[in-house]
């Protein structure tokens, strides 16, 4: 009887182990899980180590953005106003009179990297408060007058300014979190004139206290715009206002 105790005790322990491995072995999928379900945000994937939107932005090709994006980085990010590859010799002559007569829409793309979206969950993404037009004399002569096309990514479904009406108008506390790469505002224009040389577009943006890494690239484009056909690259910005300060096109 002795035996058979020390026996079923022995059994009883073997199970007991038993389960005990299959607890551990569940947290460590469980865990794993959870790792790998928080690698990227909803909508997010994973590609070459950042997390890039699922499906890109229905109204520009992701693939000219990101090569525009290029062209203003290796210029230092500058700001000065570049050719886009669609425009042609046609449109150069009909513009030597003045070049910026039909540019009546701000394209506000943005470029902020994924990881540092998530630093800011309620407010992901550059947050556009504003945007205006003064002369080169510093005369306020337009501003962003109204929302002709958006998308708003809510990548962490924790984005509590999602209004893209809040990025028009000058500066006034209330701003559109544009999300992450790929959200996008197209702003109409009201203007007194036409913008000519040496006009300067301000966009505001809420610089974040912790450190701002929320990037933007800001284009230029005609009224009769498709995508990104028939804009221009303003340049990239990052925190704060900005001025783009419109050149020569040539
Ligand atoms: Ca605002």
């Amino acid at each position: 009887m002795i035996e058979s105790a020390n026996l079923t005790e022995s059994r009883t322990r073997a199970n007991l182990m038993r389960v005990r491995c299959l607890y551990a072995m569940a947290a460590l999928i469980l865990w794993g899980c959870i790792l790998e379900s928080e690698e990227c945000g909803k909508q997010f994937v994973p590609r070459e180590k950042r997390c890039v939107p699922a499906q890109p932005a229905d109204d520009f090709g992701a693939g000219a953005a990101a090569e525009s994006l290029d062209a203003a980085a290796k210029d230092g990010g500058g700001l000065d106003v570049v050719m886009d590859a669609t425009t042609t010799q046609a449109t150069l002559d009909a513009e030597t009179v003045n070049p910026w007569d039909e540019f009546v829409q701000i394209l506000i793309v943005d470029r902020t990297e994924d990881a540092a979206a998530r630093q800011t969950p309620a407010l992901p993404g550059a947050d556009i408060d504003g945007l205006s037009i003064a002369d080169e004399t510093g005369v306020l002569i337009g501003t962003g007058d109204v929302i002709i096309d958006d998308r708003v990514n809510d990548p962490f479904m924790a984005n509590i300014q999602l209004n893209s009406g809040a990025g028009l108008g000058p500066p006034d506390g209330r701003a559109v979190s544009l999300g992450t790469q790929g959200g996008f505002i197209r702003v109409g224009l009201g203007l007194d004139r036409p913008l000519r040389d040496g006009d300067i577009i301000s966009i505001f943006e809420i610089a974040e206290a912790m450190g701002d890494q929320d990037r933007y690239e800001a284009f230029i484009c005609r009224n009769d715009a498709e995508a990104l056909r028939g804009c221009r690259v303003l340049g990239l910005a990052a925190s704060g206002s900005t001025d783009f300060r419109l050149g020569s096109a040539d």
